[in-house]
Formats: C-alpha cells, sequence, structure tokens
C-alpha cells in the first residue's frame, strides 16, 4: 500500500473530469487501497481519485466514527435528492478552510462495489453531505466553487501566503 500526494487547490488538475471506470481490474483495486489509506492517514471522511489526480470516477468514504465502515463507489451516480442541508464542509485539497455549504438533505446513489456489483446507497446528513462532495470533485468542481466569488478570492489569498510560509 502506498499513501498517494494530494492535489491542493486552486490546481488546474482539480478541475478535469473523471472518466467511468470500464473494468475493475487489479490496478483500480490497488487505486482503492492507497486511497483508502491515504483517506485515514490524512484523516478526512472521503477522498475522489481526482484528488490524487487519477482521473477515474471512483471515491472512497468512511464517515464512521470507529473508521471501520469503509464505502468503495465506482462509476457513482445521484438518481434522486430531496431536501435542503447546510454544513461546514473541509476539504483535503483546500486545508485549513471550512465554510457552509447548502446540498440537498438525501440522496439515493447508484454505483459499483470493487466486486463490480451494482448496487445503491440511500444517504442523508453528512454521508448525503461526503457523497455530493466526492461526486463533485469526479466532475471536477471543489467545494468552494459553491461560495460567493469575494470568499473564494479570499480563499485563495489565504492559501497562498500559507504556501510561501510553507515553502
Ligand atoms: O474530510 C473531509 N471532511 C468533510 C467535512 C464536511 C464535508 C465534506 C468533507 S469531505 C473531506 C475530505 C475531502 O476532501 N474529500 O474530498
Ligand atoms: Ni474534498
Amino acid at each position: 500500500m502506498s499513501l498517494l500526494p494530494i492535489l491542493r487547490f486552486p490546481d488546474p488538475r482539480l478541475r478535469k473530469v473523471a472518466a467511468p471506470v470500464d473494468r475493475i481490474d487489479e490496478s483500480i483495486r490497488r487505486l482503492v487501497r492507497d486511497m483508502a489509506e491515504t483517506m485515514y492517514e490524512a484523516p478526512g471522511i472521503g477522498l475522489a481519485a481526482t484528488q490524487v489526480d487519477v482521473h477515474k470516477r471512483v471515491i472512497v468514504i468512511d464517515v464512521s466514527e470507529t473508521r471501520d465502515q469503509l464505502l468503495t463507489l465506482i462509476n457513482p451516480e445521484i438518481v434522486e435528492r430531496d431536501g435542503v442541508q447546510v454544513c461546514e464542509e473541509g476539504c483535503l485539497s483546500v486545508p485549513g478552510i471550512y465554510e457552509r455549504v447548502e446540498r440537498a438533505e438525501r440522496v439515493i446513489a447508484r454505483y459499483l462495489d470493487p466486486d463490480g456489483v451494482q448496487r445503491t446507497v440511500d444517504a442523508s446528513g453528512l454521508l448525503a453531505v461526503c457523497l455530493q462532495h466526492e461526486i463533485d470533485h469526479l466532475e471536477g468542481r471543489v467545494f468552494v466553487e459553491h461560495l460567493s466569488q469575494l470568499k473564494q478570492m479570499r480563499i485563495r489569498n489565504k492559501l497562498a501566503k500559507q504556501a510561501r510560509i510553507t515553502a
């Protein structure tokens, strides 16, 4: 297993649209294992392949307190959405920034599990937020793009300043 480097906003590679997985082979299974290890180590509650510069439709999620409920979703698609919720979101690609984002309260998603079995998940609350956040990444969208232009500019400035301090 290996830890994968995570792209940082505003890296233009975060804007790429991920391609569907056509065959779940050993390379996809290795990607899933490495993404899970990277998510748990970060630590985060989700990770999209886009964030590790692999532009395929693969996400891992674990919103459990116990960190032992890994969900792997390949080619996920939201087929139903309902209601509205606002959650304070963060992102491993936008470190140190937390902002309130409006999302659907409940979503039903269809996906393939790592064995290629078609499944559905009926999610609300944090899991629904996380699913929408991760599927956004696969579409090349980062959560800050849901915010006002002014907030986006402030976030860019703050991250640029942080990068200068770290460099
Ligand atoms: O770890 C994460 N926490 C989080 C909190 C609120 C809403 C969404 C998230 S996802 C984020 C990990 C991440 O960046 N996934 O893409
Ligand atoms: Ni994210």
